[in-house]
């Protein structure tokens, strides 16, 4: 592969000036840059701009804690047989981080450099407005989009009563992977270089989106497991795919169940686990641990289980999340707000431009 051509697909990998810079600082001269594609737990794949190749960590990278994950951005040395070797971590710029539920492991990277976080939930039986928001609420702050696709909408019958049930800043489309119907925001809302994760429970379908997106079969599905060709699929618990037409680059991830504990709730979570896993028994969900009736934290303080200094600090902490959270969202809701609009506007453009060119688009 010539240098430009390479030069060009590191660019629609999302390559910019910023991680230029940060490369010839900490990079050596035999080093390339290369960006984590995908993560197959013991294997990483990266693109130096020659597509995908397995790659093996080395030295200080080999930490738990300094682990690349998908969407970093690395430096590689010249291949060495199969195997490319990664020899360093650019800093990490917008990354989605989670901790294991209930243990002290080092945090969970589960995509960097993101720009947009597509949050899916899917229309049919499970769908949850409160499970959204507090993805949302968990968003606000890390410097990533975040943009709700209601999925499944061709099983909906009453998308504005969907849409009346979400408090939310963020916009919202209604998709359908299965049939393909305003799935074209993705790469839409994206464009050349630029990073999407999709992130939400198990099942709701973002797997299909790829899928539709990418218009093969390159993640294995919910159906497909309970179909007959097991094994016809080789699941890749995280990848980041590169949308045709220059699109974008959008990053599957496995679902998750201990999405609340991203950014700013991580703290809190840490030290007073215990206290959180009681406030889930609670008769009531939003019990304020008052004088509401079946309240499990505060039995547990009658009964001498919980240290009443605890629940002291413990709610001292959570009013100021809360309150950092209020003015971080006041923040994003703006940040949305004009973003939004300037996305209806490129979507009408586009569309516009279809409509002339007589391409038949997403
Ligand atoms: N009716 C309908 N079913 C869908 C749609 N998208 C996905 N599904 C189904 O939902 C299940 C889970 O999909 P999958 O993509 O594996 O979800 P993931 O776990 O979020 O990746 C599968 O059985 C899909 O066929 C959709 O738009 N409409
Ligand atoms: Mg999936
Ligand atoms: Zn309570």
């Amino acid at each position: 592969m010539s240098h430009d051509s390479s030069a060009r697909a590191l660019t629609a990998l999302g390559f910019d000036s910023r991680i230029r810079s940060d490369f010839a600082r900490l990079a050596g001269p035999a080093h390339a840059p290369a960006r984590v594609v995908a993560d197959h737990g013991t294997r990483l794949l990266v693109d130096a701009g020659g597509g995908p190749r397995p790659g093996v960590v080395r030295g200080a990278l080999l930490r738990d804690d300094r682990r690349p994950a998908v969407g970093d951005w690395v430096a590689v040395a010249p291949a060495e047989g199969e195997l490319t070797p990664i020899e360093a971590l650019l800093p990490r710029q917008r990354a989605l981080v989670r901790k294991a539920a209930g243990e002290r492991t080092v945090p969970q990277v589960i995509a960097a450099w993101v720009d947009t976080a597509f949050v899916v939930a899917g229309l049919d039986g499970d769908f949850n407005p409160r499970k959204i928001e507090r993805i949302l609420t968990a968003l606000a702050g890390t410097g990533v989009q975040p943009v709700v696709l209601l999925n499944k909408a061709d099983t909906c019958v009453d998308r504005s009563a969907a849409r009346a049930q979400l408090a939310v800043a963020a916009p919202i489309c209604f998709v359908s992977g299965l049939t393909g119907e305003g799935v074209d925001v993705v790469p839409t809302l994206l464009g050349r270089g630029r990073t999407g994760v999709l992130v939400g429970a198990s099942g709701a379908g973002k797997s299909t989106l790829i899928n539709r997106l990418l218009g093969r079969e390159a993640q294995a599905t919910g159906a497909v497991r309970d179909g007959d060709d097991k094994g016809r699929h080789t699941t890749t618990a995280r990848a980041l795919f590169a949308l045709p037409d220059d699109g974008g680059l959008l990053i599957d991830t496995p679902g998750m169940r201990e999405l609340a504990l991203w950014a700013g709730e991580g703290e809190a979570d840490e030290a007073f686990d215990d206290i959180a896993a009681l406030g889930e028994q609670c008769r009531f969900r939003d019990c304020a641990h008052g004088a509401e009736p079946g309240c499990a934290i505060r039995a547990a303080v009658e009964s001498g289980a919980l240290d009443p200094a605890r629940l002291t600090s413990y709610d001292k902490l959570q009013r100021e999340l809360a309150y950092a959270e209020r003015r971080q969202d006041e923040h994003a809701a703006r940040a949305a707000q004009s973003r939004w609009k300037a996305v209806s506007t490129r979507m009408r453009q586009r569309r516009n431009f279809e409509k002339r060119t007589g391409g038949k688009g997403w």
